[in-house]
């Protein structure tokens, strides 16, 4: 319960940081993404996983300051690595129910946008295939709205949801990231490998980009590149990293 005290007081005190997590174009081999995810250091416990304090922080409605703070976070450090040289690289970040449902979600982000400078493409929204489907009608108005302002939406943990293939076609959805308990066996499970390359092929007919997250090994990367997988995201690269680490990769592969 503590915790929970704690997380009301943890913005104001700066206690959150963002670590940033490569995501490799496998045609060019080059980084061209990175996935905001984040961190809270906490003063006695020291660095607390998402997993401890999302659903929490959902419960309580802390999700819509830590939320905003989150993009806010993102987009500004997105902008200087721009500004520093790294001029295609974009940033992703995760958005709750509770945000998703905010009534001034799309201004928001278009004020975000339009403080930090980033230029709208450069920032996707990863959104659950769960939170699309709370209120279908609702979710096709507010991705319409996003995709306005030019920002990219994808879909997080793809094929694990509710979502019918339907709705993909109603969905302005620009990428589809697989979830990584599918990846995790590829090599090893004839289903899961049946899967992957499933959505891998859906993906390149309704031309959406395909991304695979949760890559650990050479020879899930190689599977993935045979069926045309476009990006990839994991361990095997990299893990989410401080914005520094982050800068310093972007640096080396120059
Ligand atoms: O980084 P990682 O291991 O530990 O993240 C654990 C979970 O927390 C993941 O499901 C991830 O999507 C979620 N998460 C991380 N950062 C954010 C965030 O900024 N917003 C939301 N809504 N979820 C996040
Ligand atoms: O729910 P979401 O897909 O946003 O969660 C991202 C989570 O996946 C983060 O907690 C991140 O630390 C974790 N992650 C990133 N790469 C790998 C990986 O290669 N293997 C595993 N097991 N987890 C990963
Ligand atoms: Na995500
Ligand atoms: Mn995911």
């Amino acid at each position: 319960l503590r915790i929970e005290g704690d997380l009301r007081n943890a913005l104001d005190h700066g206690e959150f940081l963002l670590h940033y997590q490569p995501k490799v174009d496998l045609a060019s081999g080059r980084v061209v993404g990175s996935e905001a995810l984040i961190r809270w250091l906490h003063p006695q416990l020291g660095m607390v996983s998402p997993a401890r304090f999302i659903g929490l922080a959902e419960e309580t409605g802390l999700i819509l300051p830590i939320g905003a703070w989150v993009l806010r976070t993102a987009c500004t450090q997105c902008r200087q690595w721009q500004l520093a040289g790294h001029d295609d690289i974009s940033v992703s970040v995760n958005l709750s129910v509770g945000q998703f449902l905010q009534k001034d979600l799309v201004s928001s982000i278009a004020d975000v946008l339009a403080d930090t400078g980033l230029p709208p493409a450069s920032l996707e929204i990863e959104l659950t295939e769960s939170l699309m489907m709370t209120d279908v009608e609702h979710a096709i108005g507010i991705l319409a709205g996003m995709k306005k302002l030019g920002i990219r939406l994808s879909i997080d943990d793809f094929g694990t949801g509710y979502s019918s293939l339907a709705y993909l076609k109603r969905f302005p959805i620009d990428v589809l990231k697989i979830d990584r308990s599918f990846v995790r066996d590829i090599t090893i499970d004839a289903d899961d490998a049946a899967i992957t390359a499933s959505i891998i092929s859906l993906a390149r007919h309704l031309k959406l980009r395909v991304i695979a997250e949760g890559v650990e090994t050479d020879e899930q990367l190689d599977y993935l590149r045979h069926y045309g997988c476009d990006e990839i995201q994991g361990y095997l690269f990299s893990p989410p990293v401080a914005a520094e680490k982050f800068e310093q990769i972007l640096r080396e592969e120059r």
